[in-house]
């Protein structure tokens, strides 16, 4: 290890912050100006599990769905997977250790993780366009070289093409070509084989207004729509003239349930909302009534998994295919997967690399958060069972059809982890061959009312849950409350959990009535803000 050249690079990012930061639901996140010395440190690791896995890194700068002034960074795994769990302990170790001990630190990391120094190291860097985005990249980068590790800056990209990149790279291309063009090729060349040369039908129209959240997702829409050409026409809002997710973006959308700023309000037209760094999108439409319509991530996660189901069935495939959710999925949608749809449904905490992990238990396991993010996930052997279908001549015409329809969808979909745009594209495959509107898509099952609330506390770590987040075991006497509340609204159901991207404790509730939801979760709330040390004004939902 070369230590002076760390030491020389570590006097231009010394450690300026005495707080503790902690590696979260997706990597670090906080407020901009205290990250200068993490982004620094995370450069080194990234070079450092780079080295210990002898393959490209993927590195992240972004705070997605969080306001403007906030950053952050997440660390992407060979596979396109969020860095694995026990080398998260150690990012944040080495982020909060006083600057006379980063090399120690690093030497440590290098002898207990096994690793060879003089390993090659390849780490792909990718960012965002909030404003403290490039000092940021400068600072990685800074840590990478220290480390005599490779740079392949694409400077800004989403979110979900750094990790398609990251696996690009790791796979010889045979998973696509390790550029943008690449990606946008491989999708935009998928979604317009499946839909033909007659882009309408029924009561589908290619036609999409998008709320780009004013991010880098704006951004990488305009330049896909060179690629879609005529099959779809996007008509992109909040295309990054604006403030970033202010009032607009599917965090923003999901969580308030309502219009995004800018996004002309007509009716029956098919509306979609990604956010900060592309890796979400939700659905909606506003009816003959001017009423508000949701389809978030458990419709698509529906959508998509009710399209695979029929097209196993017609193929007769037999192919396990099940679905992971959160603790926020709403209890319509699982009762819909579980009784009508009959797939298995598992649920795991909050953050996708959970859900993406458990996915991977499936031949196909389709898996989204309630917010928007997820993907669908096809094991090695799953691929090559449905290609030899393909391939059988003495299967019928119809089996061998919906074979090759299932293998064009995996085409369209980014499995290497939530993708807004891709996930936009296999919803509108469906859609399209569904011939369905937002509304026939709507009609599956119905979601019961629900609210999310975020409490100010002290420290959101006093909060600690086990049961999937659905039970918390810490602050005493907290699930106790929350359990006397529930009991009395008939389909109540409410957990809290302290979030991961921001510094405060989020609530969610749900239940047979708007009303009743809505006072449930001030209910809920006002118990985490009394006995979860609440700061700042009393959470409650305006009438
Ligand atoms: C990240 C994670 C998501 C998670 C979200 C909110 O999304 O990737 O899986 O649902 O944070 O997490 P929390 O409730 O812990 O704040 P993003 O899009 O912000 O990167």
């Amino acid at each position: 290890m070369d230590v002076t050249s760390i030491e020389t690079a570590k006097s231009l990012h010394p450690k300026m912050y005495d707080g503790h930061i902690q590696y979260g639901t997706a990597g670090f996140r906080t407020r901009s100006e205290i990250l200068d010395h993490v982004m620094f440190r995370m450069g080194l690791l990234a070079v450092l599990r780079s080295k210990s896995k002898r393959a490209a890194i993927g590195l992240m700068i972004t705070a997605s769905h969080n306001e403007e002034p906030d950053n952050g960074v997440k660390l992407v795994d060979p596979a396109g997977e969020m860095l694995e769990a026990s080398w998260e302990k150690l990012a944040t170790e080495l982020a909060n250790v006083e600057d006379a001990k980063l090399v120690s630190t690093l030497q440590n990391i290098v002898s207990t993780q096994n690793i060879d120094i003089n390993a090659p190291a390849n780490v792909v860097v990718g960012r965002d366009t909030r404003q403290s985005s490039p000092r940021l990249a400068t600072a990685a980068v800074d840590g990478i070289k220290a480390l005599q590790g490779m740079v392949n800056d694409f400077a800004v990209i989403t979110t979900p093409q750094l990790h398609y990149l990251v696996v690009c790279l790791n796979t010889n291309e045979s998973y696509g070509i390790a550029t943008l063009h690449g990606y946008y090729q491989k999708l935009s060349n998928a979604f317009k084989e499946i839909r033909g040369s007659s882009p309408s039908y029924k009561n589908y129209t290619p036609n999409l207004v998008l709320d780009g959240a004013n991010g880098v997702g704006a951004i990488a829409v305009r330049e896909f729509q060179k690629y879609l050409g005529d099959s779809i026409q996007i008509e992109l809002y909040n295309d990054g003239s604006g403030k970033l997710n202010y009032m607009c973006g599917a965090d923003f959308v999901k969580v308030q349930q309502t219009q995004p700023m800018n996004v002309p309000q007509q009716q029956n037209v098919r509306c979609a909302s990604i956010d900060g760094d592309a890796d979400r999108v939700v659905y909606y439409y506003t009816d003959g009534q001017n009423k508000f319509h949701l389809l978030d991530g458990d419709r698509i996660a529906t959508l998509i998994a009710s399209y695979f189901k029929e097209l196993l069935q017609e193929s007769g495939l037999d192919l396990q295919l099940g679905l992971v959710q959160t603790a926020y999925a709403n209890g319509g949608s699982t009762d819909y997967i579980s009784k009508v749809l009959k797939i298995p449904v598992a649920c795991v905490p909050t953050g996708v690399k959970h859900l993406h992990h458990k996915a991977l238990d499936f031949d196909i396991g389709v898996y989204f958060e309630a917010n928007g993010h997820g993907t669908v996930t096809f094991k090695e052997s799953a691929l090559g069972t449905i290609r030899s279908a393909i391939a059988n001549l003495r299967l019928s015409e119809t089996a061998r059809s919906a074979a090759s329809k299932l293998l064009n969808a995996i085409e369209v979909i980014n499995q290497t982890v939530g993708d807004a745009l891709s996930d936009v594209l296999i919803v509108e495959t469906i859609l399209h061959s569904k011939g369905w509107s937002l509304a026939d898509w709507e009609k599956s099952y119905t979601d019961l009312p629900n609210k999310q609330l975020k409490v100010k506390v002290r420290d959101r770590n006093v909060i600690s849950t086990v049961d999937a987040e659905r039970k918390c075991v810490t602050p005493a006497g907290l699930q106790e409350r929350i359990d006397t509340l529930v009991a009395t609204y008939p389909r109540g159901r409410s957990f809290v959990r302290p979030s991961g991207t921001e510094d405060l404790v989020r609530v969610y509730a749900e239940g047979q009535s708007v009303s009743e939801v809505q006072k449930l979760a001030t209910e809920v709330s006002l118990a985490v803000y009394e006995l979860a040390g609440g700061i700042g004004p009393i959470p409650i939902v305006p009438n």
